[in-house]
């Protein structure tokens, strides 16, 4: 397999999910910086020019949650997803969640340009993301996450998802510290081996 990803984005939570299921798969680095994601060689991975994308022997998957539920199928004793099936819902709350509102509110803060063409409608989308994100934040802290991993003692799925799109805060000026059970969540995901190999990595 071979896994496209760029340094602070979200693929930086699959690279977790392979790391904890002890799966081989070789890291391709899209430079951002450069434009890479927008080069014709990279859109014939991905046409609409985001990562994660996950080359395997069938064909090409995309979007996080999906190929997290990949890397769990893969490595199924790796126990990344609770058998109970409610606590395997409570999970996937969490990412549906992360993926369709955290980050969306995330990418308002500096990709204006995909919802609107004046810059007077991007500036506010800027001004207004640190208050959507507090709200994310206020909701993942009182209703979701039980502490210090989202289901309790156990470690799940989307408990590498927030800790990778919890470290986007600082782009809102928003200080984690100020959400306890976030804050001991990123404590708790920093003393595991795989989120010290890709801090190590600079992924982080
Ligand atoms: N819904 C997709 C979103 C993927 C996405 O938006 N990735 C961002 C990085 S976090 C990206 O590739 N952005 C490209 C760009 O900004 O040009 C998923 O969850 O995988």
């Amino acid at each position: 397999m071979k896994l496209y990803y760029a340094d602070t984005t979200v693929a930086v939570a699959l690279i977790i999910a392979l790391k904890e299921a002890d799966l081989p798969c070789e890291l391709v680095r899209v430079d951002f910086a450069a434009g890479d994601q927008t080069k014709p060689e990279f859109l014939a991975i991905n046409p609409r020019g985001r990562v994660p994308a996950l080359v395997t022997k069938q064909g090409i998957l995309t979007e996080t949650g999906a190929l997290l539920d990949y890397i769990h199928a893969l490595a199924p004793e790796a126990g990344l997803v609770p058998e109970d099936p409610f606590q395997a819902a409570k999970m996937w709350e969490m990412m549906y969640y992360l993926a369709s509102t955290w980050h969306v509110n995330h990418a308002h803060g500096g990709h204006g340009e995909r919802w609107a063409d004046n810059k007077a409608s991007h500036d506010d989308m800027h001004r207004k993301a640190p208050e959507n994100m507090r709200a994310c934040c206020a909701y993942v802290e009182e209703t979701l996450l039980k502490g210090p991993f989202l289901l309790g003692d156990r470690f799940s799925l989307a408990d590498a998802y927030l800790y990778v799109v919890s470290g986007w805060l600082k782009d809102n000026k928003i200080d984690v510290a100020d959400y306890p059970k976030l804050t001991a969540l990123r404590e708790e995901m920093e003393k595991r081996a795989s989120v010290q190999a890709v801090i190590a990595a600079g992924m982080m």
